[in-house]
Order: structure tokens, then C-alpha cells, then sequence
């Protein structure tokens, strides 16, 4: 038990599960410049709330540590994830009668990704951003950005400056926030009174089930289901009321539309009983995924080591977060993997943390074409793959880490 207050629901009676030991920050790359210095590390533990079924960290790192200084982590750099915002942004435009009179505002904009498809149909569009690169990008493709964090003053001032908002859009940031009533109570004051907010965030139930455990780092506070997320905005006066699940996205991702007004759907039922039935709601459904994560680290270290004892040759995929947190937890250096290649330019150049992998152009792969690469960004796999044709046709294969190792 720890004696942590649940971020949700404020009781003490968290109960942990998983430890991954003390990491470094996974996107706090490493530069030329800083390859000596040592980099600071924080205890990466993971707990259950039996009283909201709120999965979360114990660590809170401060987020202007998280996400200003120095946060590379760009949404342009993925083609499906481009595809996937503006499938999300037509069908908001069409199901939302969205016009000139309207406004859609972003939390978490990063580079304009998303808000740019609502601009280009003449929507009245807002982005909030405090990481500085990022918003400079977004403001460069036309995309107004206010650089601050999101919570009940800025919804406030918001409010009274520009009314309120039509479409509120908050994908992969809600489990960014240690003040998670703060954001919450902040969307209720800024929405419209017949107005949506869809929330996006990985899925808790996928995660577990697929042992997605990369996916927990200190940028991610929380870990949410269907049933946490209903129990928190019912506490600031709003409804879950429909609920999408993309099970190819960061390796399943659940979008919740919210609103001031109850209008529940069938799909929030469905996913509520699936969760209960799956246990999801109970602390017993997470106790054995130590284990499991366990048995993945062993099983991963001993594939690279034999590969590398048979003389084979290992480079790695995607600078992601998650690999940040695969290669430190599993301990995977300069021994076992000659270097990580990215299609993101700020994160070449630099090295991964902890670990200190050089991150290089994936043009690298063709150019010294190692026999084995280890697919740190799987999430992406499809499109990565298929980037990837050339040097795959000359014999090179692809690792795979979860739900567990294997060789494409
Ligand atoms: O929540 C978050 C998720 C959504 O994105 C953020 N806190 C941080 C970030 O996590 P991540 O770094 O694990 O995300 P990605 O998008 O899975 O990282 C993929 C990495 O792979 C990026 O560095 C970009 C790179 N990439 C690439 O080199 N070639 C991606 C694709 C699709 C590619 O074709």
C-alpha cells in the first residue's frame, strides 16, 4: 500500500504492481555535448487505485521538466497518425456542423498536426502547447498557439475572452497532467454547453493485454480505462458518453467523447462491463503482469545475446519514449545494438538515455545493413515495415518486443 493520494479520486489506498526500477527521462535525449555528464534517473512505479480503478505512477517529475526543456517529440514524423487526426477532424467538422462561427480548441497542439485539417475547412481553431519548438512549427503552418498549460485559470481566461468552445480536443495529454482534476475541471468550464470534448489516450486494457509495459514512463502519469475516466469527469459535471477503440494505434488507443450533457451510448456500456469482466477493476488483474514483463526482459535479452554470439549484427528503430524505456529496463547498450535509427531530424544526432544509443537517419539501415533491428517504435510497425521494403529485401529482419520477442 502506498500512501500516494489517488490522482483521481484523492484516497490513499494505492496499491503497486510493477517496478521498473530508476530510469532516466525517456525523451530527455542525450546530446554530443552532454554524452559524459551523468543524467539524472527517477523511480519508475506503477500502482492501482482500488477506489476509481485509476492505474498510475508514483514519481511526479515536473512537467516543465517533462515536456519544455528540450522535448523533441514531434505528431508529424507518422504518417498514420497524420491519417488518423484528420479522419478525427472531418468527421467532428461533419457530425458538429462546424463552420466559420465555430471553435475547436487542442490541448497538447504540439506542432499543428491535427488543428490544420479544422483550418483548412475555415474552422476557428486554438492550439495550447507550453513545449516552445513545437508551438513555433504550429504557428508557421498558421495554427495559433498559446504556449501554457492547460488547467482551470487558462479555461477561465479562455472563457471570458473568446467564449466558450465548441469541440475541446485532448489527444495523448490527459495522462500527461499530475494535476488530472485541474485539466478536467478546466475542459468543463471551457466547453460549450452543447459542446464535445474527445479525449484519446493507450488503453490500460491493451496494455496489460498485450504487455505493452515500454509504454509507462514519467510523461505518463496515468493509465486509463473506460471506468477511470467515467468516474472522473462525472466528478466536474460530465458524461462519458461515447467511446471509439483504434486497436492499431500506440498499440490500442481508446478516444472518449465527453460532454456537459448525459447522453450515454451502448459502446460506453459495452466497454464498462468488458473491463469489469475482465478485471480491470480489481487489483488481482494487474498483480501477475510483473511477471509477465519479467519474462519478457529475459526472453528479449537472451534473443539479442544469442544473435549477437552468432556473430550477427543488431541496430534498433525508433528514438520513441517507449524504447527509452525497452532498452533501460532491459538493458540494451552499445554492447548488443550498434546504433537506433529516426525519421525525427531534432533526435538525430543524439544519443537515447540511460543506454546512450547514437540515434542516426533509418538511412543507415541500407547503408550498413545489419542482419537484425530491433522495432523500438512497434506501434508503427505496419508503416515502418513498409518504409523499410528495400532493406528488408536484402535479408534484414525485424525484432519485435511485445506482447513478446519475435523475429519478423
Ligand atoms: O504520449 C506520447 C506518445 C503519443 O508519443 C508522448 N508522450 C511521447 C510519444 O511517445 P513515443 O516517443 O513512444 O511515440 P511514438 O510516436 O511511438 O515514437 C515513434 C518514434 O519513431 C518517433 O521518434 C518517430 C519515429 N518514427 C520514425 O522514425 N519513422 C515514426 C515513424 C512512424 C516512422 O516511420
Amino acid at each position: 500500500m502506498s500512501d500516494t493520494a489517488c490522482r483521481s479520486c484523492g484516497r490513499s489506498s494505492l496499491r503497486p504492481f510493477l517496478s521498473l526500477g530508476k530510469t532516466p527521462l525517456a525523451d530527455a535525449l542525450v546530446s554530443e555535448e552532454r554524452f559524459d555528464e551523468p543524467e539524472d534517473v527517477f523511480p519508475l512505479e506503477v500502482a492501482f487505485c482500488p477506489d476509481c480503478s485509476l492505474v498510475q505512477i508514483l514519481e511526479e517529475v515536473p512537467p516543465d521538466r517533462l515536456f519544455v526543456d528540450n522535448y523533441l517529440y514531434f505528431s508529424s514524423f507518422s504518417d498514420h497518425l497524420l491519417r488518423h487526426a484528420r479522419d478525427h477532424a472531418l468527421g467532428l467538422i461533419e457530425a458538429r456542423s462546424l463552420d466559420g462561427d465555430s471553435l475547436v480548441v487542442e490541448l497538447a497542439s504540439n506542432d499543428g498536426y491535427l488543428l490544420r485539417n479544422f483550418a483548412e475547412w475555415g474552422v476557428p481553431v486554438l492550439g495550447i502547447d507550453p513545449a516552445p519548438d513545437q508551438a513555433d512549427a504550429a504557428e508557421a503552418a498558421g495554427i495559433p498557439t498559446l504556449r501554457e498549460f492547460f488547467g482551470v485559470e487558462l479555461a477561465q481566461r479562455l472563457r471570458a475572452e473568446r467564449g466558450p468552445a465548441d469541440v475541446i480536443i485532448a489527444n495523448n495529454v490527459m495522462a500527461h497532467v499530475p494535476d488530472l482534476n485541474g485539466f478536467v475541471e478546466g475542459m468543463a468550464i471551457l466547453v460549450a454547453d452543447d459542446g464535445v470534448i474527445t479525449i484519446e489516450n493507450p488503453s490500460v486494457r491493451d496494455l496489460i493485454a498485450h504487455c505493452e509495459f515500454d509504454t509507462i514512463y514519467h510523461e505518463h502519469f496515468c493509465y486509463f480505462s473506460c471506468t477511470a475516466v467515467d468516474a472522473l469527469v462525472r466528478r466536474h459535471g460530465l458524461y462519458l458518453n461515447h467511446v471509439e477503440h483504434f486497436p492499431d494505434l500506440h498499440g490500442g488507443t481508446l478516444r472518449w467523447h465527453v460532454g456537459p450533457t448525459e447522453e450515454v451510448s451502448d459502446t460506453v456500456r459495452e466497454h464498462l462491463a468488458a473491463e469489469a469482466a475482465e478485471g480491470l477493476t480489481s487489483f488481482e488483474h494487474y498483480a501477475s503482469f510483473g511477471a509477465r514483463v519479467e519474462r519478457v526482459r529475459s526472453d528479449l535479452l537472451a534473443l539479442l545475446e544469442r544473435l549477437k554470439g552468432e556473430g550477427a549484427t543488431i541496430a534498433a528503430y525508433g528514438a520513441a519514449a517507449k524504447g527509452s524505456t525497452l532498452v533501460n529496463y532491459v538493458g540494451i547498450g552499445t554492447d548488443l545494438v550498434d546504433f537506433v535509427v529516426d525519421r525525427n531530424v531534432h533526435k538525430q544526432g543524439k544519443y537515447m538515455p540511460g543506454t546512450r544509443l547514437p540515434i542516426r537517419h533509418p538511412a543507415a539501415l541500407v547503408d550498413e545493413q545489419p542482419d537484425y533491428v530491433l522495432l523500438l517504435a512497434w506501434n508503427f510497425a505496419e508503416e515502418i515495415l513498409r518504409q523499410q521494403d528495400d532493406y528488408r529485401r536484402t535479408g534484414g529482419r525485424f525484432i519485435v518486443p511485445v506482447p513478446s520477442p519475435a523475429i519478423l
